[in-house]
C-alpha cells in the first residue's frame, strides 16, 4: 500500500496515506474533535518545525547506535545524541507547562515521542537521567492509557 514499502500506512475510505507525520496530520484533519494542532499559524509552524527536527536531527543518532557495527560511528552517535537531548531539554525546561508548543499537548509531542521512547527503552543505561524536563515529559506520556495501548516492546541492546 505504500510505494516506499514501509509502515505506518493509514487506510481511510479505501485510500492509503503514508509517512507517519503526514498520517498524523491527516487524522487530525479528518477527526478534528480533539484538536492536536493549535489555532495560531505561528504555533502550527512550530509544530511542523519540531516534527521535522524529530525526523531530521533527533532520531538519526539513536538509530545509528542501534544499527551500526562501527564502534567509531556508535561513539560519535552517542555524542550527537547527547547534543540533541541537551537541545530538547533546554527547550522543554523553558517551555510553558512542559509541552513542546503553545503550552499544550500537540502533534509536536506525538511526533517526537516514539524516538524518546526508543532512547528510553532500547539504548543501554538510563540515558534520560541527565534530562529532567524531558524525563518528566516522557513520564506524563507513559501515564496515558492511550500510550500504554501502543506498546510492542523490544529488548534493549546490551552495553
Ligand atoms: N519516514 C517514514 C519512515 C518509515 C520507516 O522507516 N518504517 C520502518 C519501520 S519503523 C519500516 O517500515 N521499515 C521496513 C523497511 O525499511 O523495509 C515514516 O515516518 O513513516
Amino acid at each position: 500500500m505504500s510505494p516506499y514499502g514501509k509502515v505506518p500506512v493509514v487506510v481511510h475510505d479505501g485510500r492509503a496515506i503514508f509517512e507517519s507525520a503526514i498520517c498524523n496530520e491527516y487524522l487530525e484533519e479528518v477527526y478534528p474533535q480533539q484538536a492536536l494542532m493549535p489555532a495560531d499559524a505561528f504555533a502550527r509552524a512550530q509544530v511542523r518545525i519540531w516534527t521535522d527536527y524529530a525526523a531530521a536531527y533527533f532520531s538519526p543518532p539513536s538509530y545509528r547506535i542501534l544499527r551500526s557495527e562501527d564502534a567509531r560511528v556508535v561513539q560519535e552517535s552517542w555524542e550527537e545524541l547527547h547534543k540533541q537531548l541537551a537541545y530538547v531539554e533546554r527547550h522543554l525546561a523553558a517551555a510553558d507547562d512542559g509541552w513542546f508548543v503553545a503550552g499544550r499537548f500537540t502533534l509536536a509531542d506525538i511526533n517526537i515521542l516514539p524516538f524518546v521512547h526508543r532512547i528510553a527503552t532500547q539504548l543501554p543505561g538510563d540515558v534520560l537521567a541527565g534530562y529532567p524536563a524531558l524525563g518528566a515529559w516522557y513520564a506524563r506520556f507513559k501515564a496515558r492509557p492511550s500510550f500504554q495501548t501502543t506498546l510492542t516492546e523490544q529488548p534493549p541492546r546490551s552495553a
